[in-house]
């Protein structure tokens, strides 16, 4: 049976790097729409599922997991002959993936979903913007950008020369920043800006972000 991707029609947030991990591991999928105003993901079928009631969440012939990292980590590792090696398994090697991936859960993101709070959510609701609170924010998210530019110097990718996990962690909220019009991602350093328009032109992500989520089947 092929895996069910449980997810809204939007590509962001965890869902996106699910989607995005399918992809590029070429696993064939078929995309079940929760349909978020109708409250389908807080059913007693549902919940039943995802005791969170949040999307993503995936079943693979019966294996139900959610938390969209912990599904990226279960694809990878289920397919490791097909699609780039995101999570190599030298033990030095994986170990810097996954400090790096800690990084993007820990610091990074942390850093940017205030951000995109004030300066995404706010005006997209046509809510008034503190701009004293959305430059706070900001400055947060430039100082772990400030360490990224030093990271990205050294090589390629976060995790080394190739792209990883880690990398692929971040396409879950940064993209949205340019729906707030704020051009961080590109205008801190040349290592971050050089990053990130690589990732933001992946073609693999290109092609989601054109098609949506897509079944395969
Ligand atoms: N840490 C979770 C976050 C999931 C999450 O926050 N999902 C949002 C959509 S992006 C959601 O389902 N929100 C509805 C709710 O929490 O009731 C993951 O990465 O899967």
């Amino acid at each position: 049976m092929v895996l069910k991707l449980y997810a809204g029609p939007f590509v962001g947030g965890g869902s996106a790097i699910v989607g995005l991990t399918l992809v590029e591991k070429q696993v064939p999928y078929e995309h079940v729409l929760v349909k978020m105003d109708a409250k389908e993901h807080k059913t007693p079928e549902y919940l039943a599922k995802h005791p969170f009631g949040q999307i993503p969440m995936i079943d693979d012939d019966g294996f139900i997991v959610y938390e969209s990292r912990a599904i990226c980590r279960y694809i990878i590792d289920k397919y490791p002959n097909q699609g780039p090696d995101l999570l190599p398994k030298g033990l030095k090697e994986r170990t810097l993936v996954e400090q790096a991936a800690a990084v993007e859960y820990a610091t990074f993101t942390p850093a940017l979903l205030p951000v995109l709070r004030e300066g995404v959510g706010k005006k997209r609701r046509g809510e008034p913007v503190d701009q004293a609170v959305l430059d706070e924010a900001l400055k947060e998210l430039s100082a772990k950008l400030d360490v990224y530019e030093v990271i990205l110097g050294k090589h390629k990718f976060l995790a080394g020369d190739e792209f990883s996990f880690a990398d692929l962690c971040h396409y879950a909220y940064a993209p949205m920043l340019t729906m707030g019009e704020i051009n961080i991602m590109t205008s801190k350093g040349p290592n971050v800006t050089r990053w990130w328009n690589e990732l933001m032109s992946r073609p693999t992500w290109v092609k989601l972000k054109e098609e949506g989520f897509k079944s395969t089947q």
